[in-house]
């Protein structure tokens, strides 16, 4: 996947990305799949989404895709896929190397070839729903589970000794300390190895060490002196690389630290103002599968709005979108999936060992983003019932045990009698005044209750996050009357809840506005008779970023707060 730097430099790595053998199998036992018998008569754009496409809309069932690539020799290779959905199995030379489960992350498949000369990579994918199988991808979610491999894939020459991650963090900012680990592979143990760690271009550290074991975590401290930092408003990078022995690794990371400070967020130990939108990745006519042109446009299109945030809801976003958040200086909250996930899933361990993972490896990908500021678990899940509350001390936990540097929160839809908020850093509030319930001047009544209620249970000085809050508009619907679904509606809506928020209150740090883009809902009859064209249409642009009449009257007043801080 081609990243806004380059990851390495010595490790042979083959972009996978281009046209690849498609067979369209359908309702067929997974098991009972014979791959060296499938007859693929089709191709397919990876990355891409198949039932995008005209031939497969809206179709579902097991799928198979195939490419060739060269290996020089027989060591261990690695398959790096970032995204496929829902769940898949590969094979290279016929034999199944893994099985993965949730579309939204990177996830890796280790072989070694028999010799040197061609592979065959066959992947089969299924976009059909299975709770056991998929149980990150259901049916009911407010948002259409798009098929195939969505993001990036490639193929990674390991070697004898390989980087398996590379993490820093910022621990001093004065000094311009940061901590390096890294985790590193190999075949046996080895003798003298040289570790070569430059930042911009200049070593910062050179040493031989006696790798004592095949696999571990090597540490250091860095100074990075006269290194800019990262904030909002200055989005300084620095590129950061490794080597270890012959493979190398490299990141772009920012310098900077996120800290609380009662109700407010401080990055740098200054409080920001968070203002943005939720974000979803899907398009009509390319599923989850986010074409560079789609990400330029959106990120284009968030900062002329004035936005300094994104919540990537409800998934791990792209990493290519991250790499243009660092860039811009766009704060991201990472989700993970989930959606409206019930206390019976919650205390299902199939279920929560599927979302760990998912966290496990939004964390791996994402970590060095300067961007992220704040973890989040599962969207508006069961969290007023107390038997939800081991899996979110589950997902909290882990999250803080793979990051102590973020703070971490979760969207909360029943404000009143949530019984998991205490756990969060972050407390986070989805509502809908105006649009489910009551009218547009009830809104300010509704977020002073939340206020008065967090005050009441103990939660009064934590920070609040408007997580969302919208209404619907389909696109060109004007009327005199100005009705729910109307553009102006969604307009006055949007207006008196920024005022409400930030003008004539300051109770909460940040508001992600439900949605940044429309997008096709879940083909469920219930969820399409409630949704008008079988879209959720509370975006601020239509699903092909055609702004509606709210992007002037939103981006008037984040262009205004920007800066007005005290
Ligand atoms: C919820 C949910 C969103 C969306 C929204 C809506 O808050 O988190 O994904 O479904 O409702 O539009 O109703």
């Amino acid at each position: 996947m081609l990243r806004r730097f380059r990851e390495r430099a010595l490790r042979q790595v083959t972009e996978l990305a281009g046209f690849w053998d498609f067979a369209f199998l359908g309702d067929v036992d997974l098991d009972s799949v014979e791959v060296a018998a499938i007859r693929f008569d089709d191709r397919m754009a990876v990355p891409g989404c198949f039932d995008a496409t005209p031939r497969y809309a809206g179709r579902r069932g097991l799928v198979a895709y195939r490419t060739r690539a060269g290996v020089s020799d027989a060591t261990p290779h690695r398959l790096v896929l970032d995204g496929v959905h829902h769940w898949c199995r590969i094979f290279v030379d016929g034999k199944p190397v893994c099985d993965h489960a949730g579309g939204f992350t990177r996830f890796s498949a280790d072989f070694t070839p028999r010799s040197a000369g061609e592979i065959v990579i066959v992947v089969l994918v299924d976009n059909r729903f299975d709770s056991q199988r998929s149980p990150l991808h259901l049916e009911y979610y407010d948002w259409y589970h798009f098929g195939g491999i969505a993001r990036g894939a490639e193929l990674h020459r390991l070697g004898d000794l390989w980087i398996d991650a590379l993490r820093v963090v910022t621990v001093d900012l004065a000094s311009r300390r940061v901590k390096l680990s890294l985790d590193y592979s190999g075949l046996e143990r080895r003798g003298p190895t040289e570790l070569l760690i430059r930042c911009n271009g200049q070593p910062v550290l050179k040493e031989t060490l006696a790798l004592g074991q095949t696999s571990g975590t090597i540490e250091r401290t860095l100074e990075l002196k006269g290194a800019a930092l990262w904030s909002p408003s200055e989005p300084n990078l620095h590129r950061l690389s490794v080597r270890l022995g012959d493979d190398d690794q490299c990141e772009r990371i920012g310098l900077r630290q996120v800290a609380l400070d009662g109700r407010r967020i401080l990055v740098n130990g200054e409080p920001v103002r968070l203002l943005g939108f939720c974000r979803h990745e899907a398009h009509p006519q390319f599923g989850h599968t986010q074409p560079e042109q789609l990400l330029v446009s959106d990120v284009q299109q968030l900062l002329d709005l004035g936005c300094n945030f994104v919540r990537g809801s409800h998934y791990p976003q792209d990493l290519r979108f991250l790499d243009l958040c660092d860039e811009a200086g766009l704060c991201v909250w990472s989700e993970s999936s989930g959606w409206g996930n019930t206390r019976q899933q919650l205390q299902d361990p199939h279920f929560v060992q599927a979302e760990l993972t998912t966290i496990d490896e939004m964390v791996a990908a994402a970590f060095n983003r300067p961007s992220v500021i704040l973890w989040g678990a599962i969207n508006e899940a069961e969290t007023n019932d107390k038997r939800s509350r081991p899996a979110f001390e589950a997902f909290l936990g882990r999250l803080r045990q793979l990051d102590p540097s973020r703070p971490v929160t979760y969207a909360c839809n029943h404000p009143f009698d949530d019984v998991c908020l205490d756990l969060v850093d972050v407390v986070s509030i989805n509502c809908y005044p105006g649009w489910y319930h009551g009218e547009i001047d009830e809104i300010a009544a509704h977020l002073d209750s939340i206020a008065a209620h967090l005050e009441a249970v103990g939660l009064g000085d934590r920070p609040l996050i408007i997580s969302e809050i919208g209404a619907g508009a389909i696109p060109g619907c004007r009327d005199w009357n100005e009705q729910r679904w109307t553009e102006q509606y969604q307009a006055k809506l949007l207006d008196v809840v920024i005022r409400s928020l930030f003008i004539e209150r300051d109770r909460a740090c940040g508001l992600s506005i439900w949605q940044f883009c429309d997008l096709r809902t879940s083909e469920m009859v219930q969820r399409v008779l409630g949704r008008p064209r079988g879209f959720n249409n509370k975006g601020i642009v239509d699903e092909y970023r055609r702004p509606k009449l709210a992007y002037e009257i939103v981006k008037r007043h984040y262009h205004a707060l920007r800066g007005k801080l005290a």
